[in-house]
């Protein structure tokens, strides 16, 4: 399968992340991007589509806060990396704010995603992999693989979080949507619910979404990914959220997961884009499922199995000394 990634996801490298009550080493690192190109020693070169894409799903003003945010921190005198510390939580609404603190608030909702000095060329061409993976398959291609990273599948039309700040997978299927696919399903097989994704296309019959992912009664993001969200207005029915418990075990997952296979399947999507993220291995730091590392090869083989173009994109996955052999065996579930 071709793979893509840009050299330049890398120039996005905050050092610390409040988790738990501490300010702790950020998990979502480099070494994540050393363990995967070793893995795939084949990875190609990302291309530039150009701002238009990510224009079509994010929010101009969000856009150029993202662009100049860490600079405005610096300006004000800030050591390290941009990080909020008071958010609205009611009544957020478009304010002319005038101090980077207010921004940062009003654009995020945790504490886990601050912006870094390299933070907007990474996520730029983060986007742009995911852009060049799409146009793979709308050449023809019955799959490829986008090393996203920093992942996407949190970030908003407005909004960062969850390690996400560009939601890489709405791009690419929105995307798909202009260049003629008439209707896409995104399936998420990453440990955490894809609450950014969910949201953009909420109201949309066109964009149906998919979610497997820790439940979040006890799991991020906890306000997000609970079973009875099914879409709203022309997309009530279009999102699907199947939660499962800590603990949870292959034999069980691929249940669920083909439930998920089966709904995809009926809606007739022309493509298929899958945000995968690797945190549902058992060693995982962060997250509690019990995945194997041969499991993924035949969740890529189920996936593979419903015949559908494929995009998938990278997201979580921070068990760094098995997240090679994980991506690999995943890849590698969908045959050459
Ligand atoms: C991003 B992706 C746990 C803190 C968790 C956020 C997790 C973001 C995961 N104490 N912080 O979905 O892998
Ligand atoms: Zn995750």
């Amino acid at each position: 399968m071709k793979s893509y990634f840009a050299e330049q996801q890398s120039l996005h490298a905050p050092a610390l992340e409040l988790q738990n009550g501490e300010m702790v080493p950020h998990a979502e690192s480099q070494a994540r991007v050393d363990a995967i190109k070793s893995a795939l020693p084949g990875l190609e070169a990302s291309r530039d589509f150009g701002i238009d894409p990510i224009l079509a799903v994010h929010t101009p003003a969000y856009i150029d806060f993202l662009k100049r945010a860490h600079c405005d921190w610096v300006e004000a005198g800030r050591p390290g990396d941009a990080f909020p510390y008071v958010f609205p939580v009611r009544g957020r609404r478009p304010l002319s704010l005038t101090r980077i603190d207010a921004e940062l608030g009003q654009y995020a909702y945790d504490c886990g995603t601050p912006v870094a000095a390299g933070t907007w060329d990474a996520v730029y061409w983060n986007a742009q992999t995911a852009l060049t993976g799409l146009d793979h398959v709308m050449q023809g291609a019955r799959h490829s693989f986008a090393f996203c990273r920093p992942p996407g599948h949190h970030a908003g039309r407005d909004y960062m979080g969850g390690y996400s700040y560009l939601n890489n997978v709405a791009i690419a299927a929105e995307q798909a949507r202009s260049r003629g696919a008439a209707k896409v399903a995104v399936l998420d097989v990453d440990y955490h619910h894809g609450n950014g994704t969910q949201d953009i296309f909420y109201e949309r019959a066109d964009v149906l979404t998919v979610s497997l992912h820790a439940d979040p009664k006890s799991d991020y993001p906890f306000y997000w990914g609970h079973a009875d969200e099914r879409g709203q207005g022309a997309g009530a029915g279009f999102n699907r959220n199947l939660p499962m418990p800590r603990g949870t075990v292959w034999a069980d997952y691929k249940q669920r997961l083909s439930d998920a296979l089966e709904e995809v399947a009926q809606f007739q999507p022309d493509l298929l884009i899958i945000p995968y993220g690797a945190d549902t291995f058992v060693g995982d730091p962060i997250s509690f499922f019990s995945i194997e590392t041969a499991d993924y090869t035949e969740m890529g083989m189920l996936i593979s199995g419903v015949g559908l173009p494929t995009l998938i994109c990278m997201e979580g996955g921070y068990a760094v000394d098995a997240l090679g052999a994980n991506v690999a065996a995943f890849i590698g579930g969908f045959g050459t």
